[in-house]
């Protein structure tokens, strides 16, 4: 084109060179469309493809690239709010490092990996899999899935595993995020969903926090929040730090890290000594608060306040707010749940809610806040390890024949419960497993003491990675295969609230790239077993969920696409039937559960909750401490967690060049007394060693968090890696990962040698 021209006909369509070395935005631009700005083709309606909010948004789409973000006002959850990794998303498509193509290790090539034709990768993966399980048996070829996938790709890999290859071994990385919640859920309610739409959090009188830097990892909800403080609401927060949302909440509790259930336990101890409890609900509503009256007795505001590290007066004025509330709203995230007692430190929150009965009410609520972007509908439809579509129990005779009847397969054929996530590492690094296929999670990253990861993922015989970028972990496989983002694909996903939504396809996948869902196919049918697995598209996958789910607790079998559309997402349980007598549920499907009167499969009307008897349980919680404490090698206390520019293992945003600008690196947080002890002065390198690995960063001096505790964020690989740190300890209901303490000393360091560009952790 020559000169300016401000006034064209059509923009010019632009090569993915190019575009790989402006940007897109840059790309247009250069071709002289700043002034004017870059008209779409087109805008596609869709949502986030980062955290659990699920924020509504319009891609702008031309030529076949995703050129920016624009707000969508009218969906309701974020109303067009967004945050800044939200309007940064679209610098992943047109990002140089995308996967084009297939790749093969090759050690004699630059960077270890050659490409590879698509059909010989998906062959040689076939080939790999049918000879792994010839030779060890079945179990020996494991599966590693993810809940940033669409449910109806959770749901193939589900009966991609238990069908079509027959391992008992497949499992998600939500093992390291919503487990505890979702087994504490399910004890305490008898099912795994948030109980309330997030408007009920805007009319709460006192809205509890904990464990959930809501500011930097749940921006939304942060705004929910604030309203509800506009009108009145006392906001208290639970944190070893003072966070974002700390800073403008009404009583700050610092709490140490990993005493939860102490605290929730004192809690309720002044609860019941002042009968801030309602009695009435109580009697009819739960089963087990005898025993947890007598658990929580010894639970004096003095012993809660030496376990805990928070102040007598702080502890009573919670109780006392919390206690005297008319309406009131507790959420939690990872900092409650990420222990290795992280199911018992949520049935100890659970139990102050139900104690209050102050819950199945407008207003009245109670939220585990969703991580992943799918993290709820990833958790439900048969990629856990012990589950089958539905939220049914691969364990339960009934539930396999139901499932097996609907897949058209012989329930004896259908594997038995397999290991999660971490166990399939071990069995990995004890050689009982021998290959394995990996979508969407990047293990040596994310998953706690991962010297010990690599070194397992080197013994595997062939593992093969679907990705969209070389992930870290990618670096470890035979055959790394080209999968989809998010805006390269359709179909659904269940936000935080339970609000199933639609994702809309803005463009087509480039390259030899595949939607992760055909490649899985494609598997399926080199390997001679396509029967069941033989999709043409998401909604085909997605009616068969409709009618595996059905009956379930999880049940999806009165929602549709149209639905979804018509009323900006419908809410499970949403059955298609229901008995004579009993109200269908409305067309948004059942926003707030457990409301007075309300039917339930498992109930059937005796009450409103999932148990037969329709009550829900009060389980005793016995606070038993992390499982490393500190000692006089190890002093100081880490934690681990987010920075709300960078996402989870960060082989998206360390991409994403604003993000990276925003954050550039992990620094280690330590309150100005320790670092005086320590004779660090903030930027100064430090050196933090557990009994695991050791990591040297630079250190931030800041008050916002204990002296008896450092911070740091995990989202970077190598030796920048806090998970080279954490202990592998698990919750034995659960099997989170305990990320959230472990025992630390920090000292002065020297700039790390080459320390910029090293993939290679410390040893
Ligand atoms: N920016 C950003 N947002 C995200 C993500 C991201 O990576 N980046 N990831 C998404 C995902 S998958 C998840 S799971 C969520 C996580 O969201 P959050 O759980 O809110 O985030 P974390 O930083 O893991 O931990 C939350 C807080 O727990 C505190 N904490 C540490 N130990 C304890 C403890 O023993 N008790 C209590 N009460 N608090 C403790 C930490 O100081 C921290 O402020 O965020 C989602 N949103
Ligand atoms: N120390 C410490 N460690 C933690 C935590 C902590 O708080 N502290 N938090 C834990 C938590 S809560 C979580 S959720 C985990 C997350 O841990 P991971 O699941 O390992 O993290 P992700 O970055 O989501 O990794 C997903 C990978 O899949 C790719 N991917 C994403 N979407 C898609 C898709 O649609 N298709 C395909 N083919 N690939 C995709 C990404 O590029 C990335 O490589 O980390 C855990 N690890
Ligand atoms: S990362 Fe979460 S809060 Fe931010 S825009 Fe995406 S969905 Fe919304
Ligand atoms: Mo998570």
């Amino acid at each position: 084109m020559d000169g300016p021209a401000r006034t064209t006909e059509t923009t010019p369509s632009l090569d993915r060179e190019t575009i790989a070395q402006f940007g897109p935005h840059l790309a247009y631009a250069k071709d002289a469309r700043l002034d004017s700005g870059v008209e779409p083709d087109k805008y596609v309606k869709t949502h986030c493809c980062f955290c659990g909010q699920q924020c509504g948004m319009q891609l702008k789409v031309k030529d076949n690239l995703v050129i920016g973000v624009e707000p969508w006002y009218e969906f309701p959850f974020n109303k067009g709010m967004m945050c800044p990794k939200g309007i940064k998303r679209y610098l992943q498509q047109a990002h140089p490092d995308r996967l084009l193509h297939a790749y093969e290790k090759d050690t004699a090539s630059p960077g270890g990996f050659k490409t590879m034709a698509y059909d010989a990768a998906i062959r040689k993966t076939a080939g790999e899999i049918e000879r792994i399980q010839a030779t060890y048996g079945r179990d020996a070829f494991a599966l590693l899935s993810g809940a940033s996938l669409t449910t109806e790709k959770t749901y193939l890999m589900g009966k991609f595993a238990h069908m079509c290859l027959r391992t008992a071994n497949i499992d998600y990385n939500g093992r390291l995020c919503m487990v505890s919640a979702g087994a504490g859920n399910k004890k305490a309610f008898g099912i795994d969903r948030a109980a309330n739409p997030w408007d009920d959090i805007l009319g709460a009188d006192v809205i509890l926090v904990s464990g959930a830097n809501i500011a930097e990892c749940a921006p939304i909800t942060t705004n929910y929040v604030w309203q509800a403080r506009e009108q009145g609401a006392k906001v208290i927060v639970v944190d070893p730090r003072i966070t974002p949302i700390a800073r403008t909440c009404d009583l700050f509790l610092p709490v140490k890290p990993g005493r939860d259930t102490a605290l929730f336990n004192g809690i309720l101890h002044l609860m019941i000594e002042h009968d801030w409890i309602d009695q009435q609900f109580i009697a009819t509503h739960t089963v087990g608060f005898d025993a947890v009256a007598a658990e929580v007795r010894e639970w004096t505001p003095q012993r809660t306040a030496e376990v805990t590290g928070i102040a007598v007066k702080s502890i009573e004025q919670a109780a006392e707010w919390w206690g005297t509330a008319k309406t009131s709203f507790l959420c939690h995230a990872r900092g409650l749940e990420h222990h290795s007692h992280g199911v018992q430190n949520v049935l100890s929150a659970i139990n102050v809610v139900l104690a209050s009965g102050r819950i199945g009410r407008p207003n009245c609520g109670y939220a585990t806040i969703t991580g992943q972007g799918n993290g709820q509908g990833g958790r439900e439809h048969g990629q856990k390890c012990d589950q089958l579509p539905g939220g049914r129990d691969l364990a339960n005779p009934e539930h396999r024949g139901y499932v097996a009847g609907v897949w058209g397969m012989d329930p004896a054929d259908l594997p038995q419960p397999g290991v999660d996530a971490y166990e399939i590492i071990r069995k990995i690094d004890r050689g009982e497993i021998k290959g394995l296929l990996s979508l969407c999670f990047n293990p040596v990253v994310s998953l706690p003491d991962n010297n010990f990861v690599r070194q397992a993922l080197e013994k595997l015989e062939y593992y093969a990675v679907i990705d969209f970028f070389m992930s870290e972990s990618a670096r470890y496989a035979t055959v790394v295969l080209p999968g989809s983002l998010q805006e390269e694909d359709e179909g659904t996903v269940t936000q935080t609230e339970g609000r199933v939504i639609r994702i809309n396809k803005a463009v087509e996948c480039p390259g030899e790239a595949r939607p992760d869902w055909q490649i899985i196919q494609d598997i399926a049918k080199a390997l001679g077993r396509e029967q069941g697995l033989a999709f043409a598209s998401p909604g085909e996958m997605f009616e068969e969920l409709r009618l595996a789910s059905k009956g379930g607790i999880a049940d999806y079998s009165g929602i549709s696409y149209e639905r979804i559309e018509k009323n900006f997402g419908v809410f499970w349980p949403c059955p298609s039937e229901v008995p004579d007598g009993v109200a269908m549920p409305g067309p948004q499907g059942t926003p707030r559960l457990f409301e007075p009167g309300s039917w339930n499969p498992v109930a059937k009307g005796a009450g409103p909750f999932y148990f037969p008897d329709g009550k829900a349980r009060l389980n005793v919680t016995a606070y038993v401490g992390p499982a490393e404490d500190v000692d006089e090698e190890f002093p100081i206390i880490l934690t681990t967690g987010r920075v709300v520019s960078q996402f989870l293992s960060g082989n998206q945003t360390r991409r994403i060049g604003p993000l990276v600008d925003h954050c550039p690196e992990p620094r280690i947080e330590m309150h100005p007394r320790l670092a005086t002890r320590l004779g660090i002065t903030d930027g100064d390198w430090a050196t933090a060693e557990s009994r695991r690995g050791n990591c040297t960063l630079r250190a931030s001096v800041v008050t916002t968090i204990r002296p008896d505790t450092v911070f740091i964020p995990y989202h970077w690989a190598g030796r920048k890696s806090a998970n080279q740190l954490t202990i592998s300890a698990q919750d034995p209901i659960s099997k989170i990962p305990e990320y959230k303490v472990c025992a630390v000393r920090v000292r002065k360091a020297d700039a790390p040698p080459a320390y910029a560009d090293s993939l290679e952790p410390q040893q």
